[in-house]
Parts: C-alpha cells; structure tokens; sequence
C-alpha cells in the first residue's frame, strides 16, 4: 500500500469517531468497576478487562479503515506485533491508575505511523470529551479548533506538568532535583497521571511544559506528534530525538525550550 491510497484527513476523521465510541464505552464501564476487576502487570503496573476489550474495539476497528501493509504496538498485546510499514501505536486507556479510582483524567491515544515517521496523532481525553488531534498538516486541532502552544517564553511564567516516578527509582534522585528546581522556579508543577493528556494539554498551550520518563512509546506517540504540529519542542533528556522509545521525553512551547532543557541536560547528563 502506498500513502496516496488513503487521505490522511479521512483517516483522522474515522479513527476520532472510533475513539468516541470506544471512549463512551469507557466511561459506561467506569460505573461498573470493581477493585476485583484490576489485574497487576507489574510493579504499580494495572490492568483492568476495559483496558484489553477498548484496545480489541480499536485495533479491530483500525484495522477496517487500513488492512494492508499495517501493524500494531498496542500496549495489552491483545494484537502481536509485526514489522510492517505502517504501524498503529495504540494506548486504549492512559491513565489506567485514574480509571480505576474513578479520578476523571483518562484517554484513549492513537499515533500511526510510516517507517518510524508520525502521520497522525489522536487523544481523546473522555471525561471532557476533548479529542486532540493532528494529521500532519501542520496544524493541531481540539474538538474542531486549531490549538497553538502557549506564548510564556520564561519558566517563571510558565505551569508544568510531570508524572512522578512510580516503577523505576534508579533515576529518582535526578528526577526530584529537576522537580524541586521546577518547583522553586515555575508558577507551579501539575501531575494529572496521564501521559498523553499531558502532552495534549502542552499543545493547547494550558500546560507550558512537561517531562517524565519511563514512559512508553503509546503513551507519548500521538501526543508529542500533536505538540509539534502546534508549534512545540519535543526531545529526550539530551535534547535528541529518542523521545518514542527512549523513555525520557520533554516537551515544551518553542520559547521555554532552551531554558528548560538545559536544566534537563545539566541534571541528568
Ligand atoms: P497507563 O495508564 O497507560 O499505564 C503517567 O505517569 C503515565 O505512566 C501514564 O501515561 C500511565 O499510563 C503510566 N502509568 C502506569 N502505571 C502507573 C501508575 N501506577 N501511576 C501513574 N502512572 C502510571
Ligand atoms: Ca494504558
């Protein structure tokens, strides 16, 4: 299959209505979970039975609009992975820890992507049914509206967002001295526990910057791709490119970027 086979705005457009629907049936679900429901992966890692059926709702309904030449890396592994040129990044539910204490920050994040390029970036955050989407037209958009990254251009001006350490500790001490510097020198530091509606939140320009890491690359593919679309910085701890798989990622508006990432640098180099 070749990209001139599929429009790209088309795409976008089902992929939203897809993840309304699957963000619907999250929220219904909300109502009727269980502590028993909620299975660990791993350290602080959970899982509920939502998780696995919204990512089989998706990839099912991804793989009807494009059945050829395309793989997934879904995060429940409820579809193998496979190398092919396309590839569906799927997150069915980031913020799973808030799913399950009923906490209303949770979304559904889609990012596909040709040969480790993005062409289209999806979060639907759905207790306020805000989808934030972008297809590489250089332009972002919230619910039908072109959004930009924020104009702060100091971290003294700016609110950040992070997540804290929850799994891996052995960078815990760096991480506490960029978050205590952030805290001395920013108007303050959010943590909503959603990865992706961070990175939403970075592009719409609420959020001035963000960083965390151990992250995975479905919980940051579509939202990154959203937050340069609008104008925004993304990079690793070194200010390279690894942000998708590296586990490290920052993300910013254009103006902050320097100051910021020299912090990053200086810390964690
Ligand atoms: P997930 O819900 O898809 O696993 C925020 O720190 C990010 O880390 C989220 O994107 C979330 O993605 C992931 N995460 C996994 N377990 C977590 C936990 N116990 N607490 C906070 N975040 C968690
Ligand atoms: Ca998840």
């Amino acid at each position: 299959m070749n990209e001139k086979l599929f429009c790209l705005e088309k795409l976008c457009s089902d992929v939203i209505s897809l993840c309304k629907d699957t963000g619907q049936w999250i929220l219904r679900e909300m109502e009727e979970i269980d502590q028993k429901d909620v299975k660990s992966k791993g350290l602080h890692d959970f899982v509920t039975h939502v998780d696995k059926s919204a990512e089989k709702q998706l990839t099912k309904g991804l793989h009807k609009l494009l059945p050829f030449d395309v793989g997934f890396l879904a995060e429940e592994n409820t579809v193998n992975r496979e190398d092919k040129k396309y590839t569906w990044i799927v997150d069915p539910l980031d913020g799973t820890t808030n799913f399950i204490h009923g906490v209303p920050c949770f979304s559904i994040s889609i990012a596909l992507c040709e040969e480790g390029k993005t062409l289209l970036g999806i979060v639907y955050e759905i207790n306020r049914d805000e989808m934030f989407y972008s297809w590489g037209n250089g332009k972002a958009y919230l619910n039908g509206r072109e959004i930009n990254v924020s104009q702060s251009n100091t971290l003294n001006d700016s609110l950040l967002a992070t997540g804290f350490p929850y799994f891996d500790y052995s960078r815990l001490e760096k991480y506490m001295e960029v978050f205590m510097y952030c805290l001395r020198n920013s108007r303050g530091v959010r943590r909503f526990g959603s990865a992706a509606v961070d990175l939403a939140y970075v592009a719409c320009g609420r959020f001035d910057g963000f960083f965390e890491y151990s992250l995975k690359p479905w919980d940051v593919a579509a939202g990154a791709f959203i937050v340069q679309q609008a104008g925004g910085m993304v990079a690793d701890f070194s200010g390279s490119n690894d942000y998708i798989f590296g586990k490290e990622i920052v993300a910013t508006n254009n103006l902050i970027y320097n100051e910021f990432i020299d912090v990053i640098k200086n810390v964690f180099d």
